[in-house]
């Protein structure tokens, strides 16, 4: 296995843990190299009542690969991606992995194709069209929630077989190794996490509960999408070792902040998108170390 160096193009944020602030650290603490371009620089995620900042344009991230290109140091093992907020910029990074996979037909393109939740978009809508026809097929990892799945696959998600037909979906697109994060088929205190890699034509189906939180957090998913590009690298691609890794840092990580949350909000208070912002740096054992607290089960 060569040495990895991961290229993770997503947000900054000067306060708090969403994109690259949330998918760096645990890279790094994995041993990890990254690095990173800040598709915006935010004063803090969207979530808080004021956000100001910059946005980098496709030709500023074309300006930055150019000058990687010309010192050939456009090497890399892996490509991580998540939230986008333009079609102009998706495009350009559709063309930065094909690049990037002229200089290294190993590399692994990790994709969370960040679109929305519950139901809901919040990007424009048209990005929905170039993540179908043209970023999926590059995708080696795909990492979707229920709602991003439903909309690229076009299919809705009512039972565990219906995700099955989804995961498959992927795979019939190319895509090796499909994970959904959380679906809503789980319980009250339990989220359904489905997994189904695709490796020399031998299909690994998972399925793996995990307990649920009473509050909502924000930087879930890009942390998700950091702990399995590393555990994936670092297991050979076990995706069972890779996602109970995963899931056993991510619970420790969100009971981490939790309970900090509650001694910084004070008793009975109500708990603000600042007192939950992940606590990451607090972690850094879980994630050397998972508890090895979750199982997944082969289906
Ligand atoms: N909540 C819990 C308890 C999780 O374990 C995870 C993912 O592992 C999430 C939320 C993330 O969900 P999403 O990808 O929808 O942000
Ligand atoms: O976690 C996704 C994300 C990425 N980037 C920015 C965000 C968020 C979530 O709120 O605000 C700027």
């Amino acid at each position: 296995m060569c040495d990895p160096r991961v290229l993770s193009i997503q947000s900054h944020v000067v306060h708090g843990y969403v994109g690259n602030k949330s998918a760096c650290f645990p890279l790094q603490v994995l041993g990890i190299e990254v690095d990173y371009i800040n598709s915006v620089q935010f004063s803090n995620h969207t979530g808080y009542k004021h956000f100001k900042g910059q946005v980098l344009t496709n030709k500023d991230l074309e300006t930055l690969i150019d000058g990687l290109k010309l010192n050939g140091i456009d090497k890399y093992s892996h490509l991580l991606t998540g939230y986008i907020g333009s079609k102009s910029f998706l495009e350009t990074v559709r063309d930065v992995v094909r690049h990037l996979k002229q200089i290294n037909p190993n590399l692994i393109y990790v994709c969370d194709p960040v679109m929305g939740d519950n139901g809901k978009m919040y990007v424009p809508e048209d990005l929905l069209p170039v993540y179908q026809e043209h970023i999926v097929a590059l995708a080696d990892i795909i990492t979707p929630n229920q709602y991003e799945a439903e909309l690229l696959s076009g299919i809705q998600i009512k039972s565990e077989a219906d995700i099955v037909s989804v995961m498959d979906w992927f795979h019939s697109k190319g895509v090796k190794t499909v994970v959904l994060s959380s679906t809503d088929l789980g319980t009250e205190n339990e989220l359904l996490c489905m997994a189904s890699s695709v490796v020399e034509g031998v299909c690994t189906r998972l399925r793996i509960n995990v307990p649920r939180f009473p509050v909502n957090y924000t930087g879930t998913g890009d942390l998700f999408a950091s702990l399995l590009l590393g555990w994936m690298h670092k297991t050979n691609h076990d995706l069972k070792k890779s996602v109970e890794n995963t899931m056993s840092t991510m619970q420790r990580i969100l009971q981490r902040t939790l309970e900090k949350a509650r001694e910084q909000a004070g008793d009975g208070q109500v708990l603000t998108v600042q007192h939950l912002e992940l606590k990451l740096v607090q972690s850094l054992d879980d994630i050397r170390n998972p508890a090895n607290s979750i199982s997944a089960t082969i289906v």
